[in-house]
């Protein structure tokens, strides 16, 4: 699966919600999906994206939150899934676009292409709810069933290692960084 068409398959089901992504490929395309104050890219800070989403979550109980992270980041924080598990918000999704690859720096191989098994890994971790999706329509059927269970949740979805055309955004880090403060100060 691309995905990119990943992506647009569950953009409906993420554009009301927080949503923070990785750097790079992915945050491209989420942006070119149509980017949403209550979107942010976190640049630079490879494999924190979900330490992030952890903090948010259980700091607005009432919001849902959605990170979507890459196999090369989330391999750089594995604790991740044990610090995750251990506070087990109802209200954070976890989404791993595994492409087996660093496809934003050039495409090196990271350990799922030798056999890492991330899914394992996030249940050996004690997360309490970990699925594998690996088509569009899959994708959104675990989204949507995570959404509506209100328990913590990661999705490990194969992906092609194909990512944009260009990495153009027309908002800068610091602008995104504004407008999402902004848009969750506004938010119970
Ligand atoms: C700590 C750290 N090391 C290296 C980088 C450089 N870097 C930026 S994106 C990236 C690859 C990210 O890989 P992955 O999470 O699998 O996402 P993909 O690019 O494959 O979509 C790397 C190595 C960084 N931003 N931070």
């Amino acid at each position: 699966m691309l995905r990119e068409d990943a992506l647009k398959q569950i953009y409906p089901d993420l554009e009301p919600h927080i949503v923070v992504t990785i750097m790079g490929a992915v945050a491209v395309e989420l942006y070119n999906c149509g980017h949403r104050p209550n979107f942010f890219y976190l640049e630079h800070a490879m494999g924190l994206a979900s330490s992030m989403g952890l903090g948010i979550a259980l700091a607005k109980p009432n919001q849902k939150v959605i990170v979507i992270d890459g196999d090369g980041s989330v391999l750089m924080n594995l604790g991740t899934f044990s610090t995750m598990a251990r506070y087990k918000p109802g209200n954070l999704l976890h989404i791993v676009f595994d492409n087996e690859s660093l496809l934003s720096v050039g495409g090196f191989p990271t350990a799922t292409s030798t056999g890492t098994d991330l899914a394992g890994i996030a249940r050996a971790s004690g997360m309490p709810n970990v699925m594998e999706a690996n088509t569009p329509t899959d994708l959104q059927e675990a989204v949507q069933k995570a959404l509506a269970s209100n328990m913590l949740t990661t999705i490990i979805s194969k992906v092609e290692a194909i990512g944009p055309k260009s990495f153009q955004m027309d908002i800068g880090l610091l602008e995104n960084r504004f407008q999402f403060a902004r848009a969750l100060k506004g938010l119970a």
